[in-house]
């Protein structure tokens, strides 16, 4: 009985131990949940963010989800350049860097991914090709609109465009790396396929029979992987060297 008390109360010295040598910024952690939720029947908020994420500078997260087909490049005459991304089926993440970081993001077609349709449980569909747009800063207030600019600032906002991967290959996973200060910041994630003359109807095609309408409407699975590591000293800023994979 001594022994297991002393056992137990070595563990509990070590945990305590454990606990406080680890500094407050060394904890990353990923949350589904907006970091300031719009109050029901007003238009507050801001971005309905769908996830909240803190990183240090030596971590990795990931995290899986699903977004619109085309969410990330909505077709015309519906949306018209520059603001072709549909806010509400993209995914968002507000992103906080606690340390100047090295940030590489990978997003990646994900097969499996369930989510709600009507009163059942459906499996997202697995033909996304995958892009995301990075900005600084978080908006939390005032509406959000509809409609968004995937490669540079837009007038409901206050965040400031930085970089995307446009992913014009069709690939079905991108990545960038990017040096980030320490900060809050917005990505957005959504599908951005091939634009074409013409379009499947998603009320009425049917993806079990049509190559077509399966790739081109429907909610589509994703998988994220964020790491992050120190800034060296003399090393280059990848900001323009982002590259994708197929
Ligand atoms: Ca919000
Ligand atoms: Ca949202
Ligand atoms: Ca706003």
């Amino acid at each position: 009985m001594i022994k297991i008390k002393k056992t137990l109360s070595l563990v509990s010295t070590l945990s305590a131990l454990l606990a406080f040598s680890i500094p407050a910024s060394a904890i990353s952690s990923i949350m589904y949940a907006d970091p300031v939720p719009s109050t029901p029947g007003a238009c507050d908020g801001g971005i309905s963010y769908e996830w909240t994420a803190k990183m240090s500078n030596d971590h990795t997260l990931s995290f899986v989800n699903h977004v619109g087909a085309k969410s990330f490049n909505e077709p015309p005459p519906a949306y018209e350049p520059p603001d072709t991304g549909w806010t509400h089926t993209s995914n968002w993440v507000a992103f906080e860097l606690t340390k100047d970081a090295q940030v590489e993001i990978e997003v990646a077609r994900q097969e499996g991914v369930p989510f709600t349709s009507g009163s059942t449980i459906a499996t997202a569909r697995n033909k996304l090709v995958p892009a995301f747009a990075i900005y600084s800063g978080w908006d939390n207030t005032s509406c959000e609109d509809h409609r968004y600019n995937n490669a540079g600032n837009f007038d409901w906002s206050d965040i400031k465009y930085i970089t995307n991967t446009p992913n014009k290959g069709g690939w079905s996973s991108v990545t960038r790396k990017i040096k980030l200060k320490a900060g809050n910041y917005s990505i957005a994630i959504g599908g951005t396929p091939k634009v074409l003359e013409t379009y499947p109807d998603a009320a009425t095609c049917d993806p079990a029979t049509d190559a077509a309408c399966y790739a081109y409407t429907g909610r589509h699975g994703y998988r994220v992987r964020i790491k992050t590591s120190p800034v060296r000293s003399h090393s280059n800023d990848a900001n323009a060297n982002g590259n994708s994979t197929n």
